[in-house]
């Protein structure tokens, strides 16, 4: 209400002391109300504002009006008052419902409108993302394996050098530990590093389970190595392990030739070149035809049709030594693959590092 406002005094102090001069009153009232419903019209926060001033329980002009005139109304001008009182309320709501739906339909069609697809307009492109080449490797590597009865284990990659190098038969000093130089953990008394290889994880679980066993320990490891095309500091490997009371040299031959075929494919030749590891004896690299010449001999290949996969061989009895494993009873083999290595072999890539520089351009190659 503009100026001093006129709900606040009674209406004999307004001097409205007939019906006609009630009307007039209220007709001025109705006149604001409905010009200040235009103004405030065009702002959903104003309009809030507005409808709270009118309809407002304590303060509103309405409870004003029924407070100051109706009440205080004298006897005879109480059903004028009244009446007026009445037609202004349900005009004032006739205009807020009103209003109160406009408001709602138009929301609805700024939601419709924002909501509406353009079929027209092109498709938003979502780049569904793929498994990383080394996860698409890995999982291969462990479906090959669970098929054949082997579980999988994972194990910390900050180990001692015991695990690390002890238990697998790489006493301190023993030249084998040159290539696997380590970073060291600062301040370990115990000298923690990170792990290698996978193997601590095959010592902890011979520790923990009796044989038969048959795990594949995937993971990653580490090598103070240069970063060049084919070494990283940080690589993923996939050892593993089976040992029981009859396991032969046949069943190492048989596991890594059926291994070859489920990875290389059905023509893949496997060959055992003799090799030397602490943890294996006798030891092997073990190669397969090459799946570029298909054993013709190439570029890949270096022209002599064979591509070196990875290590394995027959497990060293020093190390049942470390596990209380009774070396007369069981034996068993071992294998290790890098698993990288051999995700760049089979799709083709010829720079490591390509496999961790994140290029979307490189790793949406491989879906
Ligand atoms: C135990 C006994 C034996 C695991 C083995 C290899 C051969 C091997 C290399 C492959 C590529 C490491 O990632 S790489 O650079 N590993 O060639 N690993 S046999 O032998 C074990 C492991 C644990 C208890």
């Amino acid at each position: 209400m503009t100026g001093n406002n006129p709900t606040a005094k009674t209406l004999g102090e307004l001097g409205a002391t007939n019906a006609e001069a009630v009307a007039q009153v209220f007709a001025k009232v109705q006149a604001d109300f409905d010009g200040q419903a235009q103004t405030h019209s065009h702002d959903v926060d104003a309009w809030k504002l507005f409808v709270v001033a009118w309809t407002g329980r304590k303060s509103g002009v309405l409870s004003q009006i029924t407070d100051n005139w109706l009440k205080s109304a004298p006897k005879d001008l109480k059903p004028v008052v009244g009446q007026e009182v009445n037609k202004l309320k349900s005009h004032v709501e006739a205009v807020l419902e009103e209003k109160r739906e406009e408001m709602e339909a138009s929301a609805d069609q700024a939601a419709a409108a924002r909501d509406a697809i353009d079929l027209s307009l092109p498709g938003v492109d979502r780049a569904i993302g793929t498994r990383h080449l080394i996860r698409q490797t890995y999982e291969e590597l462990q479906r090959i394996f669970l098929s054949i009865g082997f579980s999988v284990v994972e194990g910390p990659e900050i180990e001692t050098p015991y695990y690390n190098f002890e238990a697998l038969n790489i006493p301190e000093h023993h030249p084998a530990r040159d290539n696997m130089d380590t970073f060291y953990i600062e301040g370990s008394k115990v000298g923690h590093l990170l792990r290698t290889h996978t193997s601590p994880m095959q010592i902890r679980t011979m520790e923990k389970q009796k044989a038969p066993v048959r795990i594949v320990v995937p993971g990653k490891v580490y090598r103070r190595d240069n970063p060049d095309s084919t070494h990283g500091y940080m690589f993923h490997q996939i050892e593993g392990l089976a040992v029981d009371t009859d396991i032969t040299f046949c069943d190492f031959k048989g596991t890594v030739e059926y291994f070859v075929r489920e990875f290389l494919g059905p023509k893949a030749k496997t060959r055992l070149r003799p090799s030397y590891f602490p943890f294996t004896e006798p030891s092997a690299e073990v190669d397969a035809t090459c799946h570029v010449c298909g054993g013709s001999g190439c570029r890949v290949c270096k022209f002599s049709g064979w591509i070196e996969l990875f290590g394995a061989g027959m497990v060293n009895p020093a190390v049942y030594g470390f596990v209380n494993y009774d070396a007369e009873r069981l034996s068993g083999f071992a294998f290790g693959m890098g698993i990288d290595r051999l995700a760049m072999m089979k799709y083709g890539v010829s720079e490591l590092p390509l496999l961790f520089q994140n290029d979307i351009r490189f790793l949406s190659q491989f879906p």
